[in-house]
């Protein structure tokens, strides 16, 4: 875990340039799914949807979150991944939902910048490097 600062822009530049983007979803999708038949199962995306770290960050539920509430947001959170409800997602609909759920986030910041709390393997933190790379550059 590491603290960053980040605003909605670092969030947006991130989606935006494809290459990166791209990259980065398809080695997070190729390490979620571990038994590699192209497919992220419920199983294999929990990982995915524990690092979003949504309990924390979105809702503000921060205290005594009930088990049964977290199984039924993360079920829901899947559903929303799965566009073609076939009970799995693939690189398009993980791809596709990542970038949504991103800009949505970055909507959240605004211009403000935010210190976050972001694991080493998540988008985000691929998103701040990807702004320290350009303004080295
Ligand atoms: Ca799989
Ligand atoms: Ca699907």
């Amino acid at each position: 875990m590491i603290v960053e600062l980040l605003d909605g822009a670092t969030i947006v530049n991130f989606v935006e340039d494809e290459e990166a983007f791209n990259g980065s979803v398809q080695d997070r999708f190729a390490r979620l799914d571990t038994d590699r038949n192209g497919f992220l199962s419920y199983t294999e995306m929990m990982k995915e949807l524990q690092s979003l770290r949504i309990f924390e960050t979105h809702f503000g539920i921060d205290t005594k979150t009930d088990p049964d509430e977290v199984a039924n947001v993360y079920h829901s959170i899947f559903v929303q991944f799965d566009h073609d409800s076939n009970g799995a997602v693939d690189l398009e609909e993980f791809k596709s939902e990542t970038k949504r759920m991103m800009l949505a986030m970055a909507d959240g910041l605004g211009f403000l910048p935010v210190q976050m709390v972001l694991e080493e393997e998540s988008f985000l933190k691929k998103a701040v490097q990807q702004e320290s790379a350009k303004l080295a550059a």
